[in-house]
């Protein structure tokens, strides 16, 4: 048997044993304050213990048990107990969970209009533009019908930093790019965005990177600072490139119908508890990015940190734009509305 096909198997048989444990074990009564029993509510993340997934995680169950006094606990799955992105999208989609954090770099494949959050140059710098955008009211009410369609409810998007490239080389203008294999995020617009800059991009699940830059079968790969910490990215590349062309964004969504036949009780305790985090996890993930670079920079000197100027960023910005054409070609009218939509969230961002 090739070992694709023998990898495809193994990944088919987890999935299904990870669903099959989540099913069986879904309703699942726990025992609560005082004895009382409570549900269980099943919250996967694409990170690992210690990331910016996680510390939210950590304290929507925090807040959501306190408000609940007990009649819910929420278990946090952290990235590799159930699998890929992929492979928790689906468990949620299928109800065996009923939250999960999904970054458009993945869920991208299964909602594609969701990559526009993944075009470089367009989203705002500056931090309260940013969040202003993110936030922004008639964006988020196009997104709803998109999640809908796939079973989930969009609850909010949260940015977790700047997207930094590591590489074996300085990239300072895209010829540098020029035959580097870089690891890119599994939706396919992001090959796009690295092959307009010349460069051989891959796609691959996150757990895989590690060991692709180590074997030298990838030479470069592309995330914000704390997970090239937490994942010893820094460890198997020699320079952090900061080309600030976009930031990591992930979504915070549940399964439509556990939502929906929640008690408006507790339906009005998520809501309030996902708002509430909003302006939290923005800082949350600022410190954290902060202390990493410390980090990095204390245990390896020799990492050089290049950032590009202005004039530099503006070649990759330029060819950036050809990868918008392709985002509207795979998306159509839907896509095009709302590119339209974000790009508008990113003017009245500025005149607020
Ligand atoms: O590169 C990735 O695949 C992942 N990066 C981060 C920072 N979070 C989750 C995502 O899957």
């Amino acid at each position: 048997m090739q070992n694709s096909e023998l990898n495809s198997r193994r990944r088919g048989l987890r999935i299904t044993l990870s669903s099959l444990f989540l099913a069986i074990t879904a309703f699942a009564p726990a025992c609560g304050v005082g004895g009382a029993q409570s549900t269980i509510w099943r919250f996967a993340i694409e990170e690992t213990s210690g990331s910016v997934q996680d510390t939210y995680a950590q304290e929507f169950k925090r807040r959501i048990e306190e408000r609940t006094q007990g009649a819910v606990e929420v278990k946090v799955y952290p990235y590799g107990t159930l699998g890929t992105s992929d492979d928790i999208t689906e468990q949620l989609r299928m109800g065996s969970l009923q939250f999960a954090m999904a970054s458009p770099g993945h869920l991208g494949k299964t909602i594609p209009e969701l990559q526009v959050f993944l075009l470089h140059f367009l989203l705002p710098e500056d931090e309260d533009r940013l969040r202003a955008t993110v936030a922004d009211a008639p964006l988020r009410a196009e997104l709803d019908p998109l999640f809908a369609e796939k079973d989930l409810e969009l609850l909010t998007i949260l940015p977790e930093g700047w997207m930094v490239w590591t590489t074996q080389q300085p990239i300072r203008e895209p010829a540098d790019f020029a035959g580097v294999k870089i690891r890119t995020m599994t939706s396919p617009l992001l090959l796009a965005a690295y092959e307009a800059y010349g460069a051989s991009p891959q796609a691959m699940p996150y757990g895989e990177v590690y060991g692709a830059l180590q074997l030298n079968m990838i030479d470069a790969q592309v995330n914000p600072v704390f997970a090239i910490e937490e994942m010893s990215f820094f460890e198997v590349t020699s320079h952090m490139v900061f080309a600030n062309h976009a930031p990591f964004l992930t979504t915070l969504v549940a399964n439509d119908g556990f939502l929906s036949d929640l008690d408006p009780e507790q339906r009005t305790i998520v809501e309030d508890v996902v708002q509430e985090l909003d302006p939290w996890l923005f800082d949350v993930q600022r410190e954290l990015n902060d202390e990493r670079l410390a980090t990095i920079r204390e245990r390896k000197p020799e990492m050089k940190i290049v950032r590009l100027t202005d004039d530099e960023r503006d070649a990759f910005r330029e060819l950036s734009t050809n990868v918008r054409s392709e985002y509207l070609e795979r998306t159509g009218t839907r896509g095009s509305a709302l590119l339209e939509t974000l790009v508008d969230a990113v003017a009245r961002s500025g005149r607020e």
